[in-house]
């Protein structure tokens, strides 16, 4: 496999214990002060590596805990319904002491570098994952939006990075096997982006058992379709205009984009499946994990 421009480090990214992190908005000291982040009982956090779902079930999520009607929130940034924990600026409460409960929060940390009061169980865990394939060729098109990162001339370049970790916050293998094989630490519910796509209705209802919720149906539909892919595509807040600008170019995609299963075959050929396939085999043999690479999957099993 090779590139024909060389795959240099990330200006805008720094390594920390083995992850890298984000320079714009974090530093090594402020990560490691997340570990003794006081955790309320009552806190809710979705963690995801990045492309895997997040904005979708962050909507999702705070739906749910307005009864599908978001209480008069629809014009409040996502970034502040369910604001990141590393990225405290990104929103407008930013002293998270003084959020009400339930507060929730997105992250995409890796499980060493979550707040330590996660692992007594009561506050709770989502944990959303999806096909790396789709997540890679997801991440190229976000990275060519990103207003400081170094971007990729082409599709090769940027999949040499993201196999190498190259980026925020580093291999996917190593934080989908981070949070699995350490799950049992945590209060946590996993879930598949594929899933969502499938049956969205199903794992609603999954995430309001696992907190507790109890919505009724007209509640549920409406959850459904204010997190469908038709309406989350034309909602400004969804597709992240608040970061327009200095972090994010808009006029060089839209954050809400296919939402597919399957697209990295528009994309990979068929020598870098090969390779992807042959790491996977590699790094995930031995967990009882598998995904769904191709929505035709479906049908054929039928
Ligand atoms: S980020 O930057 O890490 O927060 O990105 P993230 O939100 O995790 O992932 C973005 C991808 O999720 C898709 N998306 C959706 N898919 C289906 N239904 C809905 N409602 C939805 N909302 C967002 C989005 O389109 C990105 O995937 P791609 O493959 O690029 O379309």
């Amino acid at each position: 496999m090779s590139s024909n421009t060389p795959v240099a480090q990330d200006d805008h990214l720094y390594r920390h214990k083995g992850s890298f992190f984000l320079k714009k908005w974090t530093t090594p000291e402020f990560i490691d002060s997340l570990q003794d982040f006081k955790i309320r009982d009552d806190d809710i956090f979705l963690i995801t590596y990045p492309k895997s779902g997040t904005i979708w079930t962050q909507q999702v999520l705070s739906l749910i805990c307005s009864d599908g009607h978001r209480n008069g929130t629809e014009n409040i940034n996502t970034s502040d319904r369910v604001p990141f924990i590393e990225f405290p600026q990104s929103c407008d409460v930013t002293d998270y002491n003084n959020r009400c409960s339930p507060r929730l929060f997105a992250s995409h940390l890796p499980n060493e570098f979550v707040p330590q009061g996660l692992k007594n169980k009561k506050a709770k865990v989502i944990y959303v994952m999806r096909n790396p394939k789709d997540v890679v060729k997801s991440f190229y098109h976000f990275q060519a939006m990103v207003v400081d990162a170094q971007k990729s001339p082409d599709f090769n370049h940027f999949f040499e990075k993201f196999l190498n970790g190259h980026v925020y916050p580093g291999r996917w293998f190593d934080h989908i096997k981070g949070w699995y094989m350490n799950k049992d630490d945590y209060n946590i519910l996993l879930i598949k982006y594929e899933d969502m796509i499938k049956d969205l209705h199903s794992v609603v209802i999954q995430i309001c058992a696992f907190l507790g919720m109890e919505l009724n149906e007209e509640a549920i539909d409406i959850v459904i379709r204010k997190a469908s892919f038709n309406e989350m595509k034309m909602d400004p807040l969804a597709n992240k205009k608040d970061f327009s600008g200095g972090t994010l170019d808009l006029n060089l995609g839209t954050f809400v984009r296919k939402g597919a299963v399957g697209d990295w075959k528009n994309i990979m050929t068929v020598a870098q499946s090969e390779t992807f396939d042959k790491i996977y085999q590699e790094e995930m043999e031995g967990l009882s994990l598998d995904f769904t690479w191709d929505a035709t999957e479906w049908i054929e099993n039928k």
